[in-house]
């Protein structure tokens, strides 16, 4: 098989950069190594940026999000019995977030990709790269118990942040940048009326976050231990952690319904650099990933698609690399930045283990802070909608 881009993951990262290069008349072939119905059922992320929303808009398949995604003009930050407003429109130049999920965008995604002729090969998994320092590097994979090559202009990684693509870089090229950190979220789906804002909780018990996924399906989280399992947390021991840390002891403003899914993610932020090595370029998860606190991954990987397109099509268009020489730079400047505001956010929020008196007793005044001012409730809510672009 020969493709000017071979594109390594039919997540947001990889489906966003088939649909604008397949527009700009470039060819490319998507290897996913799950099945269509595995990734149109993975739950994840749920708010975008007014930039992605932009970005659908621009190609096509924003009229499912029009229908049933939710405009959210606010957030709500709630510890020791008081609410924190930050309302989006007022403090950023009329703008606010959608609230749809991740797993509606991939299906509409790969809906379109397919309708407008293009090619996602499921269950396809990449198993290796060679010729990177070639013009013509080769995607191995796996196909129908078959080993297969792809020959390609440009490689795209977008395999997530477990993928082939980021280890193939020589250890000694790529710097990596790593924190952990000592806790994880529980996240549940649940069959219940949502809470009409978005609300994260700094409790002493632990954080919690109250969000949605439609008028009758909540998104709910828990802060727990990063090595926990879900067996550890029955539904009532979620419930009760949700009333109390949400501040609704009395239970009586927080619906309970069905569950329907439970699963625990780590919190980590992680950069490497460079996103770039001979003819591979690393988007999304590949390269980076954030703690969800912030709501930024799945925002951030459409950036990076963003800046990777347009390099990709100006070179095909007019031979030159200039744009693409400096994939790595450009993005990394916008992904610093997001790692700042997720980084904020985790530790203003959560309970560290380890969180000395004095620690504690600078959260609270960081949150009595934004209590009451709009400055600093300004600055949520810039990072929250999505920071402008600033490439030109
Ligand atoms: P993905 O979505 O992981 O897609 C990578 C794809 O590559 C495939 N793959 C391979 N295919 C072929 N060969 C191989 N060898 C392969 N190895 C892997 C995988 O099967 C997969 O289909 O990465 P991408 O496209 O970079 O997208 C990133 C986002 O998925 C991620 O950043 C967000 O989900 C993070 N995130 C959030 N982001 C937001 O912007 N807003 C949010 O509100 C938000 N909330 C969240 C989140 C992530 C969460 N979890 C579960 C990690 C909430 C949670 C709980
Ligand atoms: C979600 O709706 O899944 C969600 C919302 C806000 C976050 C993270 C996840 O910060």
């Amino acid at each position: 098989m020969r493709t000017q881009v071979g594109i390594i993951g039919a997540g947001p990262a990889g489906l966003f950069l088939s649909l604008l290069l397949q527009r700009a008349g470039i060819d490319c072939v998507v290897l996913e190594s799950r099945s269509r119905e595995y990734v149109e059922d993975r739950v994840r992320a749920g708010v975008l940026e007014h930039g992605t929303v932009d970005l659908m808009e621009d190609l096509g398949v924003a009229e499912r999000l029009h229908r049933e995604g939710m405009p959210d003009p606010r957030l709500d930050i709630r510890f020791n019995g008081n609410v924190i407003h930050i309302d989006l429109p007022v403090l950023t130049p009329g703008r606010m977030v959608t609230v749809y999920g991740q797993q509606e965008i991939v299906k509409d995604l790969i809906a379109a990709r397919l309708k407008r002729g293009g090619s996602i090969v499921f269950e396809a998994e990449a198993t290796g790269l060679s010729g990177l320092d070639t013009n013509q590097p080769t995607i191995h994979f796996k196909h129908a118990g078959k080993d297969e090559t792809l020959t390609c202009d440009f490689v795209a990684g977008c395999d997530g942040f477990h993928g082939v693509c980021r280890p193939t870089i020589p250890g000694d090229v790529l710097k990596v940048y790593d924190r952990e950190f000592p806790f994880g979220w529980l996240g549940i789906l649940s069959e219940s009326k949502p809470f009409p804002e978005m609300s994260y909780a700094n409790h002493e018990r632990g954080f919690a976050l109250a969000s949605r996924r439609s008028p009758r399906l909540s998104r709910l989280y828990v802060q727990c231990t990063p090595d926990d399992d879900v067996a550890n947390w029955p539904d009532a021991r979620i419930w009760d952690e949700l009333h109390i840390r949400l501040g609704d002891e009395g239970r009586t403003e927080l619906a309970e319904g069905r569950i329907l899914q439970k699963a625990i993610t780590p919190c980590r932020s992680f950069v490497s650099a460079p996103m770039q090595y001979g003819r591979l370029y690393l988007a999304g998860d590949a390269s980076h990933i954030v703690p969800p606190t912030g709501a930024k991954g799945l925002n951030l990987a459409v950036t990076d698609i963003r800046v990777l397109s347009r390099a990709l099509i100006e070179f095909f268009k007019s031979g030159s690399a200039a744009r693409l020489e400096r994939y790595s730079a450009t993005c990394l400047k916008r992904i610093w930045k997001v790692v700042r505001y997720s980084t904020y956010m985790t530790t203003l929020l959560h309970r560290f283990p380890q969180q000395s008196a004095f620690d504690r007793q600078i959260q609270l005044a960081e949150l009595e802070y934004l209590l009451n001012s709009p400055a600093a409730r300004t600055t949520i809510a810039e990072n929250y909608v999505g920071l402008p672009f600033e490439e030109e």
